[in-house]
């Protein structure tokens, strides 16, 4: 999962992705932030294997100076966070700033329809390229209206067929409101988009206190919840996105995936081997494993321990083993 930090120059586009990548972001490279999330039951997970690793699931963000839809990173990102600098414009409004932005990208990935259509007028008609039209043909009404491909309520297999474009619309948005100092609190909304409130400057040198003076300093802020956890669980909520879990004396692992992945699509997020030659998925609930205190000969004695194919539809708190041959 990747999402790109876009907004007005001086907005608190770095200020925000420095509060989010901070001193937890596993790796940072430039612009590039890989940020942990954090996940209590990995927590117990890993303390039935303690001389594994333990392997969070990561989002990644990335800072995108300026809104250039030729800049490279604008398309390769599955969402954005449009930040709105609040702290430097007592009056704003959060319709017009996500309209803007969404408007250049409906222009955008109109033209790319556009440009595809009249290759397709040239060329021969297969049942596939007959599909992609169809798709096409019913996105274009949508942008003309100003609606995004995200909102057109798509299937997962149109989605799939349409994935080669990177379609700047069809990546949800959400909103962060950079508020000053004081001014939190206030409560926004924006049509179905998320819109979070964080003040970037204070966030920011959270981020920056080591990890033990953090709590106390939460404590006398009367913060609850952190810039990184707000976007972690937006994230998380509005993508509709769930994890599942690897256990093993190597590894005890979160992965995250979209709701609704079969157990192949989620195999190969491990590794494309596993999606190759998957057979079965070994899977046993977080919470039967848990109440069995982590024995999974137990597990299988009470017959919560099970074998699935490839079209089992993964749940949140999974914990999955991919039998495969390649
Ligand atoms: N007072 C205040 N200053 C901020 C805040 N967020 C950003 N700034 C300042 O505004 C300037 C631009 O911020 P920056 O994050 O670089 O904006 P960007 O151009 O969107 O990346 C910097 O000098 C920041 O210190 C904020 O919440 N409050
Ligand atoms: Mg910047």
């Amino acid at each position: 999962m990747r999402i790109g930090i876009i907004g007005k120059p001086s907005s608190g586009k770095t200020t925000i992705f420095d509060s989010l990548t901070g001193k937890d972001a596993t790796e940072k490279k430039g612009h590039i932030g890989i940020v942990k999330v954090e996940d209590e039951r990995l927590d117990k997970l890993y303390k039935f294997y303690p001389e594994s690793k333990k392997i969070n699931a990561t989002i990644e963000f990335v800072d995108i100076p300026g809104f250039n839809l030729r800049d490279e990173n604008i398309k390769n990102v599955d969402g954005y966070l449009l930040v709105i600098g609040a702290y430097m414009q007592p009056e704003f409004e959060i319709e017009k700033e996500v309209r803007e932005i969404q408007e250049e990208m409906i222009i955008s990935d109109m033209a790319a329809i556009e440009k595809r259509l009249s290759r397709i007028k040239k060329s021969r008609i297969t049942p596939d390229i007959e599909q992609e039209k169809k798709i096409l043909e019913k996105i274009i009404p949508a942008l003309e209206n100003g609606k995004t491909i995200y909102n057109l309520g798509l299937k997962e297999e149109e989605i799939q067929k349409i994935s080669g474009f990177s379609f700047l619309t069809l990546k949800p948005i959400f909103v962060v409101i950079n508020e000053k100092e004081g001014r939190k609190g206030a409560v926004y909304h924006y049509q179905e988009i998320p819109v979070l409130t964080i003040c970037g400057e204070l966030e920011k040198e959270i981020a920056e206190l080591p990890e033990e003076e953090r709590k106390s300093f939460f404590q006398e802020m009367g913060i609850k919840e952190t810039g990184v956890e707000k976007v972690v669980s937006a994230v998380y909520s509005y993508i509709g996105l769930i994890s599942f879990f690897t256990i093993g004396k190597d590894e005890v692992r979160a992965w995250s995936i979209k709701k609704g992945t079969p157990a192949v699509k989620a195999a190969g997020k491990i590794h494309t081997d596993m999606e190759r030659g998957f057979i079965r998925a070994q899977v046993v609930h977080y919470s039967d494993f848990i109440s069995l205190n982590g024995s999974l000969k137990e597990a299988k004695a009470k017959g919560v321990l099970r074998l699935e194919g490839k079209d089992y539809i993964v749940q949140d708190g999974d914990i999955i083993e991919i039998r495969f041959s390649v």
